[in-house]
């Protein structure tokens, strides 16, 4: 019933239900304080529950859903991602980073807490998404657990979100288009491409059924990266007194400043019919993706 529930109707209706399962999964990985330091509890309770769209988790869930895998199996994987997800915002909000003041409408974790917590909860929270997958809980089978560690720490590192962070900040001194992409891929889509393949890892799909899967998945988290750009970009130009693309002074130049506004939506949109071209064999079972790839190119934030 609770699969039937998180996984049919519209998006939103899917989206709102997914999201209070996934905050209980979170809490109840995060436990109880006691014995524990409770500020530092708090504040990852503060990063990880109650905000965001869960668009990562959600996609665990619909992928682990067209092939066979379980709905209380993709939550823990989803619960593990969303803290990830949850850290690398709250380590990118730092004053030595971004340095922002709101993050999901309320003050960033550093603001609320201090910098020293901020960093402390996000290594904690870095932690614990490891401890959920490798927990017996998260799947019987130790080789998926242990495959579904070594894919996370892949797109976390060097060649995930670390090293994609990293070439934000430090940008080549003209960076190509292709430099660009590359920033994008790790930076965001490393873990959207980890949500699809650890769903993928939850059921049964052939060769060339993961295959595409994968080339959704990275088509996906490019689009999902370029629509942050332009939104980012709309923001600020929208917003009096504040430099366009703030992020950008900083390091790297987004795609919408790159590409131009129009020149963005248009690879956008070349980028949203690949996603859907990659899932055609898969009829019409994966429409919760299709919609996820529509959602990604047509948000408003
Ligand atoms: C994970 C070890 C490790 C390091 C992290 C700080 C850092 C290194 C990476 C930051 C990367 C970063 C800020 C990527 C931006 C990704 C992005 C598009 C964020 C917005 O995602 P949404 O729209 O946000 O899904 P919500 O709030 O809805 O969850």
């Amino acid at each position: 019933a609770l699969r039937e529930s998180a996984l049919s109707g519209s998006l939103d209706d899917r989206l709102t239900r997914l999201r209070a399962d996934i905050d209980a999964e979170i809490d109840r990985a995060i436990g109880t304080a006691r014995g524990r330091d409770r500020r530092l509890a708090e504040a990852m309770r503060y990063a990880a529950i109650g905000g965001g769209k869960r668009f990562r988790a959600l996609l665990v869930a619909a992928v682990a859903d067209l092939v066979g895998g379980s709905y209380a199996q993709a939550l823990r994987v989803g619960a593990a991602i969303e803290c990830i997800h949850a850290q690398s915002l709250v380590h990118d909000d730092l004053p030595c980073m971004d340095d922002d003041d709101l993050r999901r409408g309320v003050p960033t974790l550093h603001r609320k807490f201090d910098e020293a917590t901020a960093v402390l909860a996000g290594d904690a929270l870095i932690a614990l998404a490891f401890e959920i997958l490798a927990d017996e809980a998260t799947h019987p089978d130790a080789a998926v657990r242990a495959g579904l560690v070594l894919s996370l720490a892949r797109a976390v590192g060097q060649d995930g979100l670390a090293g994609g962070q990293m070439m934000d900040l430090f940008p080549p001194a003209r960076p190509s288009r292709q430099d660009l992409f590359d920033c994008e891929q790790r930076k965001t889509g490393a873990l959207i491409r980890f949500a699809v393949e650890a769903g993928a890892m939850l059921g049964h799909c052939s060769t060339d059924e993961r295959a595409r899967l994968l080339t959704f998945a990275e088509n996906l988290g490019l689009v999902f990266q370029i629509r942050d750009d332009m939104l980012d970009s709309i923001g600020d130009a929208a917003v009096v007194g504040k430099a366009v693309g703030k992020d950008a002074g900083a390091g790297r130049k987004n795609a919408a400043e790159m590409l131009g506004l129009d020149g963005a939506a248009r690879h956008a949109s070349r980028l949203e019919s690949m996603c859907h071209e990659a899932l055609d064999n898969f009829g019409p079972k994966a429409s919760p993706l299709r919609d996820l790839a529509r959602f990604a190119v047509n948000r408003m934030h």
